[in-house]
This record gives structure tokens, sequence and C-alpha cells, in this order.
């Protein structure tokens, strides 16, 4: 009996020590970032300021709301809303016309959009605000590395997002050819390398092969400019297969039947 008890005690003390170690921190940001987990008694116990009790409003409780563009090509905001969506929030889309921008510019966190405002507080930079959601929406990974994976992703799928999009204020013919030129033959082969790779042994999602934002920002980059995805990726089945993947999740079809035409 005490045998079996010192046995109970000794794996308890060693899964506190790990749960402990990897996440349980009075902090109201990791409070939700193992949402999951916190349907388990033990981690309730061990980790109760992790599992929403430091939060002030349950995570399936608060609010957020997006404020972006209303623009045809939806762009920087959309992979967001693409995020919430997934995650399952309740959320506002708030949408700026493009003619009450200047007025609203000054009066924002950074003088850009996105930015994200949640129980009276507001965060700006679409990077900051997806890892927020996604640790918020259990879409970040299960562990600070699958989330550094997850950010490195992020990244790498924003500076080809960036590069495409800064040509299209390029005025100069020349150089937007020249600029078009170096995403389609260096750029975007790269990334579809990149990504074709770490799904070439079978795994569906690419990080942890567990669905995270990673996935989804992937997808979005694709249909970013409507309706260019199938030709971005038709050359790279385990892409195309990807893209197909997350467009087929429940909630971002529903989004994408139903989300509001862009003027
Ligand atoms: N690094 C920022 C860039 C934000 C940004 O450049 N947003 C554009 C729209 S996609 C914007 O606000 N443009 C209007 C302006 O800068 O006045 C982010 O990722 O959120």
């Amino acid at each position: 009996m005490n045998c079996l008890y010192s046995l109970l005690l000794l794996l308890v003390t060693a899964c506190t020590a790990e749960i402990i170690g990897r996440e349980c921190i009075d902090s109201s940001a990791l409070c939700t970032i193992r949402k999951d987990d916190c349907m388990l008694e033990t981690i309730k116990v061990v980790c109760p300021a992790t599992c929403g009790e430091c939060s002030r409003t349950p995570i399936k409780d608060k609010v957020y709301n997006l404020t972006y563009f209303d623009l045809t090509i939806r762009s920087r905001g959309e992979q967001i809303r693409w995020i919430l969506e997934q995650g399952d929030a309740k959320w506002i889309d708030t949408r700026v016309p493009i003619a009450a921008w200047g007025a609203l510019k000054p009066k924002t966190l950074t003088g850009h959009l996105p930015y994200l405002e949640v129980e009276g507080r507001t965060i700006a930079e679409s990077g900051a605000i997806a890892l927020y959601l996604g640790r918020e929406l259990g879409l970040a990974g299960r562990d600070n590395w699958e989330t550094a994976e997850v950010h490195m992703l992020w990244d790498m799928t924003q500076d080809a997002f960036n590069e495409i999009v800064n040509l299209a204020f390029v005025q100069d013919a020349v150089a937007k050819a020249a600029g078009l030129k170096k995403f389609h033959e260096q750029s975007l082969p790269f990334l579809l390398n990149f990504i074709a790779t770490r799904l070439s042994s079978g795994q569906e999602w690419l990080v942890g092969n567990k669905l995270t934002l990673a996935d989804i920002v992937v997808a979005h980059l694709y249909d970013f400019q409507v309706g260019k995805a199938k030709e971005l990726i038709k050359n790279s089945s385990l892409n195309a297969a990807l893209y197909d993947r997350v467009v087929a999740l429940p909630k971002i079809k529903h989004w994408l039947d139903t989300r509001p035409p862009s003027p």
C-alpha cells in the first residue's frame, strides 16, 4: 500500500514538475495556452492560474474586436479572421472604409491596421495579434517549441505576403515585372518547397501534425489574391492538398461561404 502510495506521489510530483516547468506560470497570457489541458482535474488543481481563474473572463466569453480595412483582396486582416473563425471565438468584424481612415489613423495605437481590442485593451501588429489569438484559441502549438515553429512559419509567410503586397504599390512597370518574376521564380518556390518538405512524410499539418495557425496563414497566403490559390500552388501537390484541407475545415469553409463580400 505504502509502496503504491509512494509510486503515485512520485508520479504526481513528476507530472507536476513537468507541468510547472513548462507552462504553469501565473500569467494571464499563459492561462489560455493549454486550454485543452485544463479539462484535466489534475491540471486544474496544480495550475489554477493557467486554467482561467486568473483571467477576468473565460476565453469562451471574451469578445475580440478586430479592426481592419474593407478591402477587395481582404489582405492582412483576413488571415486573422480565419484564425478567429477556426478558434470558434466570439468576435466583431469591424471594417473601416478607406474614406474614413484619415480621421481614424491618428487615433490608433500604431497608425496602422489591423488592431485587436479585448477587455478594454488594444494590441496592434498582425503577428502579435495572430500569436496572441493562437494561444488563446489553442492554435499556437502544444509547447514553446511548437509555438516557435508556428512563429517561424508565420514570419516566412508574411515575408512572402509583404513582397507581393509591396509590389502592388510599385509604379515603375519594369521594376514591377522584375519583382513579380523574383516572387514567382524564387520566393514562392522556396516557400512551397519548405512547406512541402514539412509534409513529405505524410503529415497533414505543419507543426506537430496538429492544426495550428501556421496551416491557416499558409492557406490564406495562397488565397489572398482573390481566386489565385490554385494558380499559385498548381505545381506542388503537397501544398495544394494542405490548402484543400484548410479550406475544407468546417469553420473555415463556413466563413468562406458566408463572409461579407468586400466592395
Ligand atoms: N507590420 C504591420 C503592418 C500594418 C500595415 O502596414 N497595415 C496597412 C494595411 S495592410 C495600413 O495600415 N495601411 C494604412 C497606413 O499605414 O496608413 C502589421 O503586420 O500589422
